[in-house]
């Protein structure tokens, strides 16, 4: 790891204010995955600012709590620092911290804005620990062990989701096949104290509810979603769902009926499942599912709302129907009754045979922005939908935007709404 390790623009040479007029807040850095490169694009114009090389297979983007930088991994484990603040955004630092790896995520409780950053891999089974404005290795966690279940020794459980908590010292860190969420208190890493709960296989993705006391993660081999209380440190509750969940981060609402809520969509099913998340002012609806609504297939991956609006946006890219995959379903929240209305992105950007995928909404939350996920060596793009009038406000296409998939608005990535 430390052979890998680059710091090519030190601390003391970086900007000491924002070098450039971008507004960062409404940035959305965008995966070009078969490229292995993100694409920072102004929400405002539309526009490229920079393409930047990072890792293989590049997989997410995470913003640090201050909004100044930005971290992105690649499937091959190399995690790249991006600096905000510079005229052009570069990279300024670069590690790998394993062969195989899916998350990377920073510090966000007050008083360690910035100061950490945390990266998991599937393989080595491991999470590390950095010093976050270098990627200074500090500390690596071994992540074999034991199921939580049948107890049995599982030598290569993967890291999957790692979430920060805004209102403790903690890392999220979810771990797939034992099962189990660890919360790593990063507040003295020399004695390390980490609160290993028992929830469910295989951990997967997702996110905090609207409070960000509960972080709400699926557990696809059980068709379960997990509940982890992280004020308390405990599990709340496994919520049975439907056919392998996949929300992503997942999404909140206030329901019409049932009050606030988070849902997630299925690869395995057309369903989305509505769980009651507050347990104090609706302790009847809390950790069941409240409502079913009907997406237009199955094979979704992500969804999205804003708390500016009352729309609901939905994919299902890993559809085996042409149609279906490159369309998105737009729910009433308002009317949750109401069929969705289904709009084929796709077509609306002139592009046949690509999946669309990843609804991510601007700053304001008057926007939504979704990828058409073409081949590789075929044109792809981004149709940014006006969210009130369900209609194309633009569209983006760019002989640099290869492959798209997901797309991270800053505002929204650095304080988790969604
Ligand atoms: Fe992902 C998030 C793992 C395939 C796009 N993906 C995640 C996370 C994990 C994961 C563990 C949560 C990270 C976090 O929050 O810290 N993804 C995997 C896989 O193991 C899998 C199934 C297979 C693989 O070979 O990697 C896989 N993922 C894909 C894709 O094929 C997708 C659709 C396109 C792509 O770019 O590769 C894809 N995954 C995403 C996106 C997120 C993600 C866009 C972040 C969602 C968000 O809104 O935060």
């Amino acid at each position: 790891m430390m052979a890998s390790w680059k710091v090519i623009v030190p601390v003391d040479q970086r900007p000491k204010k924002k070098m450039n007029n971008i507004d960062i807040d409404n940035l959305f850095s965008v995966t070009l995955r078969d490229s292995g490169q993100v694409a920072l694009i102004d929400g405002d114009s539309k526009k490229i600012v920079t393409v930047l090389k990072t890792g293989f297979a590049v997989h997410i983007s995470r913003i640090s709590k201050s909004g100044r930088y930005l971290y992105t991994t690649g499937r091959d484990g190399l995690i790249n620092l991006i600096d905000l603040w510079m005229e052009t955004p570069a990279t300024v630092a670069s590690i790998r911290t394993g062969s195989d790896a899916r998350s990377i995520e920073t510090s966000k409780f007050k008083g360690f804005e910035d100061k950490l950053a945390i990266a998991g891999t599937y393989w080595p089974p491991a999470y590390v620990l950095m010093d976050g404005p270098t990627l200074k290795p500090l500390k690596i966690m071994s992540t074999r062990g034991y199921t939580y279940d049948e107890q049995e020794y599982h030598a290569e459980p993967r890291v999957a989701s790692i979430v920060a908590s805004h209102i403790k010292p903690e890392f999220v860190v979810n771990v797939k096949e034992t099962g189990k969420v660890l919360l790593v208190d990063y507040s003295d890493i020399k004695n390390l104290k980490t609160t290993e709960i028992e929830a469910e296989r295989f951990l997967h993705d997702g996110g905090w509810d609207a409070s960000k006391r509960y972080f709400m993660v699926a557990a696809n081999m059980r068709n379960t979603v997990s509940v982890v209380d992280t004020k308390e440190g405990k599990l709340a509750a496994n919520v049975k769902v439907g056919i392998k969940p996949h929300p992503g981060r997942g999404t909140n609402w206030v329901d019409v009926k049932y009050g606030p809520v988070w849902a997630t969509g299925h690869l395995g099913d057309e369903r989305i499942a509505e769980i009651g998340t507050d347990p104090k002012r609706h302790p009847k609806q809390a950790w069941t599912v409240v409502r079913w609504l009907k997406n237009h297939g199955s094979g979704s991956l992500f969804l999205k709302t804003n708390p500016h609006s009352s729309n609901l946006w939905s994919d299902a890219p890993l559809n085996p129907d042409l149609a279906t995959r490159q369309s998105v379903s737009v729910f009433d929240l308002k009317h949750p009754d109401k069929p969705a209305q289904v709009i084929n992105i796709a077509k609306l950007a002139g592009i046949d045979n690509a999946r669309v995928a990843h609804p991510e909404y601007n700053a304001k939350g008057d926007e939504v922005w979704l990828s058409v996920w073409g081949p590789k060596d075929k044109e792809s793009a981004i149709v940014v939908m006006d969210d009130k009038t369900r209609k194309v406000k633009a569209v983006i296409k760019d002989p640099r935007l290869v492959t798209p998939t997901g797309k991270f608005n800053v505002h929204n990535t650095q304080y988790d709404v969604y």
